[in-house]
């Protein structure tokens, strides 16, 4: 689904006051700043009919299949007739109450025990009424593994209807209609922010509230997904994406940063280490003989061995500087390096810069949010504002450089330095922690190894036990957090 159909409905939703700022109460009495009210849709049939094709054409794009269609009563359910009706499918009616006479059916239409159904709603908070729906269908026979919802609220109903064994999928999300609606100026900065702040802090699941009881005190109050379900996620970065899918396959959340001084010796390594590593992090400026031959080089193992390139040039200057220092100079680093990393101090016009060559090329940049060195600045209020950019930028942005997890947003990724198999440090002020430590406590996603591979007598020896340590944490962080 093109982002321009996405962007030009966003902008009709917010014109016929479907999209609403203010104070609202949901249906479950929660306070909240933006009030999704699609109810009005019927009064604008272009727009009906707008909804209806992209609601069907998500239906093509991913593939789904299914006997029947079942619109969550009411307001789905003129879209769902529009769908059934325009593609000829089936459809089933589901009553909100079972009618005192006749044949008391809560649901009307044909079908056979066993058939599937997919359901389409139009606003998800919770999933719940989804889910009311689904039971209603489960009771009569019917299974129901998809659901496709044209605004999800992104608090918790992906999760929700998942652990239930229903894929939600979303047309628009919460975080993708505040940026678009920042873009063309309806909203400001801090109303985006203030609604992402109340998304954030009101998740309406966790596994406790899901199944009424007390969780096990190892469990996670937010579920984890998966590296590839992540890699699914409809905000995803493409690289991202690709990234989780390169770890869910190598089973490998190991970054080795490759701070050698030599290039025959940078190459040997990504020779060897390739099929251990998801990416290998570079810092091109140290090598003593580099030259545009091995940086083709480099991109040749990290196609044969299906990791990324992550140049870890901390571009930290004006836009037009870092623009400039990303595409051109000795080392042309956009046109080799799949990922950047930049510093949020000169504020957003660094990520301007650098958007406006690595873009087009589709490169992806992680944002310094935090350091692994003693005394780093970068903590509290400033690392907040790393992510707040982050948020407001996620066409550019991947994730961040980071000690431990900061958002709960699984398309983010964080990646944390300063790992070691043993806790400690260097003279110089870099700390380490394990890599158990930075993936299962600390929720991290990638540790990047430097000294504690490259030191080692044995390299590629080193690499599996940094490999293997780390898919343990992350396995045994999934496995207790519910996915
Ligand atoms: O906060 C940071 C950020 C980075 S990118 N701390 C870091 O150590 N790094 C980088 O990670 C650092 O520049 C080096 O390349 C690597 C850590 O190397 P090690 O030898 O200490 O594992």
């Amino acid at each position: 689904m093109d982002n321009v159909s996405i962007d030009s409905l966003v902008l009709k939703l917010h014109d016929v006051n479907a999209v609403k700022f203010g104070e609202y109460q949901l249906k479950s009495g929660m306070l909240t700043p933006i009030y999704i009210d699609l109810r009005v849709l019927v009064s604008h049939p272009a727009l009906m009919n707008q909804v209806s094709s992209l609601i069907y054409q998500r239906v093509q794009d991913e593939g789904l299949q299914f006997d029947s269609v079942c619109g969550v009563p009411y307001t789905a359910l003129p879209l769902a007739t529009i769908i059934c009706s325009r593609n000829e499918l089936p459809m089933l009616i589901r009553r909100k109450e079972a009618k005192d006479y006749g044949t008391k059916r809560l649901v009307e239409g044909s079908f056979r025990q066993g058939d599937t159904c997919l359901i389409i709603e139009d606003t998800v908070t919770s999933g719940s009424s989804i889910l009311e729906t689904a039971e209603v269908l489960y009771k009569e026979g019917l299974k129901v593994t998809d659901a496709i919802v044209l605004m999800d609220r992104e608090q918790g109903g992906v999760e929700m209807l998942a652990s239930r064994g229903i894929k939600l999928h979303p047309i628009i999300s919460m975080f993708t209609l505040l940026n678009v609606l920042m873009k063309a100026e309806r909203i400001d900065a801090q109303t985006a922010q203030s609604v992402r702040k109340f998304i954030l802090d009101n998740n309406t699941f966790s596994p406790k509230e899901e199944n009424g009881n007390e969780a096990p005190a190892t469990k996670r109050t937010c579920v984890e997904l998966s590296y590839g379900a992540r890699a699914k996620l409809q905000n995803v970065h493409p690289l991202t994406s690709k990234l989780l899918n390169i770890m869910e396959e190598k089973q490998s959340n190991l970054c080795v940063s490759a701070d050698v001084t030599s290039s025959q010796e940078l190459l040997q390594l990504a020779e060897s280490l390739g099929p251990k590593i998801c990416m290998l992090k570079t810092h091109v400026d140290i090598l003593k003989d580099y030259t545009a031959a091995f940086s083709q080089e480099l991109q040749g193992l990290a196609e044969k061995h299906n990791f990324l390139i992550f140049e870890d040039r901390k571009f930290a200057d004006i836009g037009n500087t870092v623009k400039h220092q990303y595409e051109g100079g000795l080392y042309r680093i956009s046109s080799w390096s799949h990922i950047v990393n930049a510093h949020a101090v000169p504020g957003p016009g660094v990520l301007k810069g650098l958007s406006a060559v690595g873009k087009p090329l589709g490169r992806g940049c992680l944002l310094i949010a935090q350091m692994s060195s003693q005394g780093s600045l970068a903590t509290g209020e400033y690392t907040k504002a790393v992510l707040q950019m982050a948020e407001e930028h996620p066409d550019f942005v991947m994730g961040f450089i980071c000690g431990s997890k900061i958002t709960k947003r699984p398309e983010f990724l964080h990646m944390t330095p300063g790992v070691q198999l043993q806790a400690g440090g260097d003279p110089l002020g870099q700390q380490y922690s394990t890599p158990e430590e930075v993936i299962y406590n600390k929720g991290s996603d990638v540790i990047i190894v430097g000294r504690g591979v490259l030191e080692a007598s044995d390299r590629l020896e080193a690499a599996e036990s940094y490999r293997k340590s780390g898919w343990d944490a992350y396995a045994k962080r999934v496995a207790q957090g519910g996915q």
